[in-house]
């Protein structure tokens, strides 16, 4: 085997925790009451490529930075965001990581070395190209690694950047979640290439394209590229094949994705095709299983209550941390 037992199932248990943090927040939304709803807004959900954000944090050493994009639960977990301080964001809490000023996505946190995402979409590669460009210019051990959509590949920024990143050989990783839809539209009308990692060349530096349902492959992709990146190598950009299995988020059933696709990818899940591997090599069963889950639940169940007992945040407060 090339990776260690222990490095495996720490894998797994870090994607099934991303699959059922992520399935309760669908149930969430879709069950509570309206009139006094605990999820305020709406969520946007990894469910089908959480491989691609939890490889890459498995892959960071802990010196390293990410600025992840709105799919990344996987990341936040992995990197020890709890399930408490999700709940307690998504619910617009006092003691959500944005002290209650948004819920889901628009959050990081220093301490842990995760860039707050930001709407626009593909606007947090210029900041991970900040932060590399601070780590070469101070001479410090670290790299970045920067996630985002195909649909955000189209932006003006994601070009300039990559081609910033060459230029001065930051180190700096971009990880392409190729999920195949923006919202609605399909990646057929978003690029003429059939692989974006081609792009790359026109920038001078490398690029990968990988399965990006396959646990193992993105972790060791982007861990060779992240050493790289701190060796002086400068950047990668990898480029994961997947697919949101949901739709764009809660809100979202998705009946513009043909159902042959979702069929298709179904077979495909990322949990089930690491869970396989594992049993094969005799490291799982149905029993570890349910233990897994057990204590997933009852944390899960711990944290949705602690959460919706924290304050709202006092109107008089909202300009706090605001800077103009
Ligand atoms: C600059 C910009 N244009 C449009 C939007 C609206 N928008 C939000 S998410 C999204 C689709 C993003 O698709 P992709 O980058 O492929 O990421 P995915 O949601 O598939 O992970 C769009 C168009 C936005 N947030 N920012």
């Amino acid at each position: 085997m090339r990776h260690q037992p222990s490095l495996l199932l720490g894998i797994y248990q870090a994607l099934k925790r991303t699959r059922v943090l992520e399935d309760q927040i669908y149930y969430l939304y879709h069950h509570q009451n309206p009139e006094k709803p605990l999820i305020i807004g709406k969520g946007y959900l990894s469910t089908g490529q959480e491989a691609i954000s939890v490889a890459s944090a498995f892959a960071l050493q802990p010196q390293d930075w990410a600025a992840p994009s709105h799919r990344d639960m996987g990341l936040h977990l992995a990197r020890g965001i709890t399930f408490k301080e999700i709940f307690a964001q998504y619910f617009c809490r006092t003691t959500g990581l944005t002290r209650g000023r948004d819920s889901n996505v628009h959050f990081g946190s220093a301490e842990r070395k995760i860039v707050g995402f930001i709407s626009h979409m593909g606007a947090a590669l210029p900041i991970a190209n900040g932060l590399a460009w601070a780590a070469k210019y101070k001479k410090e051990d670290y790299a970045v690694v920067t996630m985002f959509g195909d649909g955000a590949s189209s932006q003006g920024c994601v070009h300039e950047a990559m081609n910033y990143a060459a230029v001065f050989k930051l180190p700096v990783v971009f990880v392409c979640n190729f999920n195949r839809w923006a919202i609605s539209t399909p990646v057929k009308d978003q690029m003429a290439i059939e692989n974006l990692a081609t792009r790359a060349a026109g920038y001078g530096f490398e690029g990968i394209t990988i399965d990006g349902n396959e646990v193992l492959q993105v972790y060791e992709t982007v861990k060779a590229a992240l050493d790289k990146a701190r060796s002086g190598g400068g950047p990668t950009l990898v480029e994961c094949k997947t697919f949101r299995m949901g739709g764009h988020g809660t809100h979202d059933p998705s009946p513009y994705i043909p159902q042959q696709e979702k069929d298709y990818w179904k077979m495909r899940d990322p949990v089930l095709l690491l869970r396989k591997f594992l049993e094969e090599k005799q490291l799982w069963d149905e029993e570890k299983e349910q233990v897994l889950i057990a204590g997933i639940d009852q944390e899960l169940h711990e944290a949705i209550r602690w959460a919706a007992e924290q304050p709202v945040p006092e109107a008089r407060s909202v300009l706090e941390g605001v800077f103009t």
